[in-house]
């Protein structure tokens, strides 16, 4: 008798520190949009930030992810975020120069030389000091997450160096510094939004694209396309962004659950997007699409011909943007 007295008061115990605990916590049902195919391994982050959200807040709050734009592109997602009628959004920087002039920085081409770099970039102190912009405008932004370096796929000719961009159709990014890059190399490039792609590369209202094997792979662009190139011309980091107004109304629990829980999810996609590259890239050559490797020599070319898009975009990322971040990678380079 006094054994299950006793038990049932240890299990009461338990269950008020339990509650407690979850107290901090109300039923919060986040929705989460994006404009990649589910098989991305975003989806494979957003479901680990799913799990670890739904294990902090004792099964309270949860991720709801809807993909393809389904919810509307990049920049409405983003503003639906600051008007406060959506969550979170995880968006490519780039769209998003109009809001925040300083995440141009990103889409200078050749800036990063690899992933550690734009890791160390991101995750310290450069990222935070980004950050705080988005926080200005309205947007909380919990982690970087990896889209990768870009590159060039096409419906017309091999491409091996800038002349061979001469006259083609591309579609580039809602941004003007990658309007202007690829301006600069000859191209005719048209702003769109990401789900237009596909269809503009069936309807040949467009020749080329630029994104990461990984992307080509998951949004199937490779059944519209003969050609890619290994450019590697710009690493645009994604944003896991959140809707300050509705931030605002969360317990700090709540907060510090999102925050952590985002940068798991960072980590599994980081993770699954690196093993996942060279496997993209396969699957892309054995639909048949023509790999051309760009040579380091022209490379460099590229490099030297971008060099007119830093110069006249610098005043507008803001000038200290650009020699903040060109400090910070010179001192990883040392
Ligand atoms: C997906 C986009 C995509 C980006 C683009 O919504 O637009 O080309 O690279 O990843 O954010």
């Amino acid at each position: 008798m006094k054994k299950t007295l006793l038990a049932s008061m240890v299990a009461l115990l338990g269950m008020s520190v339990a509650m407690s605990a979850n107290a901090e916590f109300k039923t919060r049902n986040i929705r989460l949009s994006n404009g990649l195919a589910q098989t991305h391994p975003v989806g494979n982050g957003v479901k680990t930030f799913d799990a670890c959200v739904q294990e902090k807040s004792g099964g309270k709050m949860k991720i709801t992810a809807f993909w393809s734009s389904a919810l509307g592109d990049d920049l409405q997602a983003t503003q639906a975020l600051r008007s406060g009628v959506q969550e979170a959004v995880i968006t490519s920087s780039s769209p998003l120069v109009g809001l925040v002039p300083a995440l141009g920085v990103f889409d200078l081409p050749f800036l990063f030389a690899n992933e550690k770099e734009a890791d160390a970039v991101v995750d310290g102190d450069f990222g935070k000091f980004i950050n705080e912009k988005l926080d200005a405008v309205g947007l909380v932004n919990l982690a970087y997450w990896e889209n990768g370096f870009r590159n060039l796929s096409n419906s017309k000719k091999p491409v091996a160096k800038w002349e061979d961009f001469d006259g083609m159709k591309i579609r580039v990014m809602q941004n003007n510094i990658f309007l202007d890059t690829f301006k600069n190399m000859g191209a005719n490039a048209t702003p769109m939004a990401f789900g237009e792609i596909f269809s503009g590369l069936e309807t040949k209202a467009i020749d080329a694209q630029e994104n990461p094997f990984v992307t080509i792979d998951t949004s199937k662009f490779y059944e519209v396309q003969k050609y890619i190139s290994v450019t590697n011309h710009a690493y645009t980091p994604f944003l896991v962004l959140f809707s300050k107004p509705i931030w605002n109304t969360y317990s700090a629990e709540e907060k510090a659950a999102l925050s952590e829980c985002a940068v798991k999810g960072r980590d599994e996609e980081r993770k699954v997007i690196r093993a996942l590259s060279q496997q993209s890239l396969a699957k892309i050559k054995a639909a048949g699409l023509q790999v051309n490797e760009i040579s380091p020599e022209e490379h460099k070319r590229m490099l030297s011909k971008a060099q007119v898009v830093y110069d006249k975009h610098k005043a507008t990322i803001g000038p200290d943007v650009v020699e903040r971040v060109q400090k910070t990678l010179a001192d990883l380079r040392k």
